[in-house]
């Protein structure tokens, strides 16, 4: 019998895979991605305990994916604990498994809501970690764990893991040292690797911060920055305030597609409804967390995309208006 983690490459990812690892010494442990994981899933042999956290399920594998988890809990453990919206029409009372879902909460808080009596309680704070690098500290738990260390200090070693993280793509075993780091409750600073790789990364935003002015173009509420070569996620960010924007698009052409990181700072705008609601006009899919999404959407049909999307939030303000 074997204990596998099945678990995302980002800073969410690897603090809650940590965490799992604590509670489950020898695990071995696989870096995965929503489009990867039925494939990755096919190592596993019967009466094994599979744990996977921080992947979302994809709506294209979920019935294969439903007749894995229920191939693994016949005869083995299946834990599936994660906070990505579920495919629409699927309750989580359908998945066969111990699932651990919400929303709300990153997926190291909820590995280490899990496994929480098992757990050394120093390791908390890789449970904040994991939450910072997702923007998911502001929740109850966090806060009161948040409590018993300095912020600053907790703040700075999350800076170097997000930061370090962001150079290491596919580095698999790299990531595997850190992840067995915090486990042992090692802070992201004692790894020198990754502090040399945090201060590269965060110059390199720097310099592409003062620069991407030069590559925002607005179309009413949206701003969008494509084929900037730095991360999307925080690429989206900064469009969104640089141009003072209610959403923030970054995209990077992979094929025929453009493929792009969503964010907004708008509370009452949902991207995860709007997208998958918008982008399969286009032939392409879309979906993520109310803030932080992601689309997929043929090249030739971004630019009326865009527009789509613009108008789906003029209207989305102008009922908020007349509700008023
Ligand atoms: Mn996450």
């Amino acid at each position: 019998m074997s204990i596998w983690i099945f678990t995302h490459g980002d800073g969410d990812g690897l603090c809650a895979g940590a965490l799992a690892l604590a509670a489950n010494p020898g695990a071995q442990v696989f870096f995965t991605h929503p489009y990867g994981l039925l494939g990755d899933l096919e190592q596993v042999k019967a009466q094994d305990k599979v744990i996977i956290c921080d992947i979302a399920l994809s709506e294209s594998h979920l019935p294969k994916i439903l007749d894995k988890f229920r191939e693994i809990v016949q005869s083995g453990e299946l834990l599936y604990i994660d906070h990505h919206p579920l495919p629409e029409l699927l309750s989580k009372y359908e998945l066969p498994g111990r699932i651990y879902h919400s929303l709300g909460s990153s997926t190291s808080e909820l590995v280490y809501l899990v496994f929480q009596g098992c757990l050394d309680p120093l390791l908390s704070r890789v449970a904040i970690y994991g939450a910072v690098s997702d923007y998911l500290d502001n929740t109850p738990l966090i806060g009161q764990l948040l409590k018993k260390w300095d912020k600053r200090t907790v703040y700075l070693e999350t800076g170097i893991l997000v930061q370090g993280l962001q150079e290491m793509k596919r580095e698999h075993n790299f990531k595997r040292i850190i992840i067995s780091n915090l486990a042992n409750n090692v802070p992201p600073s004692f790894h020198s690797m990754l502090v040399d790789l945090a201060i590269q990364s965060t110059h390199r935003e720097e310099v592409v911060f003062r620069e991407l002015k030069e590559h925002i173009q607005t179309h009413g509420e949206i701003a969008d920055a494509l084929n900037v070569p730095f991360s999307l996620g925080k690429t989206a960010i900064y469009t969104m305030a640089l141009a003072g924007a209610i959403i923030g698009i970054a995209g990077e052409k992979r094929g025929n597609f453009i493929d792009m990181s969503i964010r907004t700072s708008e509370k009452n705008l949902d991207l995860n409804r709007l997208l998958r609601h918008v982008a399969p006009k286009y032939g392409g899919s879309g979906g993520g967390h109310p803030a932080a999404a992601g689309a997929r959407i043929p090249e030739g049909s971004f630019s009326d995309f865009i527009k789509n999307l613009d108008e789906a939030v003029r209207n989305l303000r102008k009922i908020e208006k007349d509700a008023e």
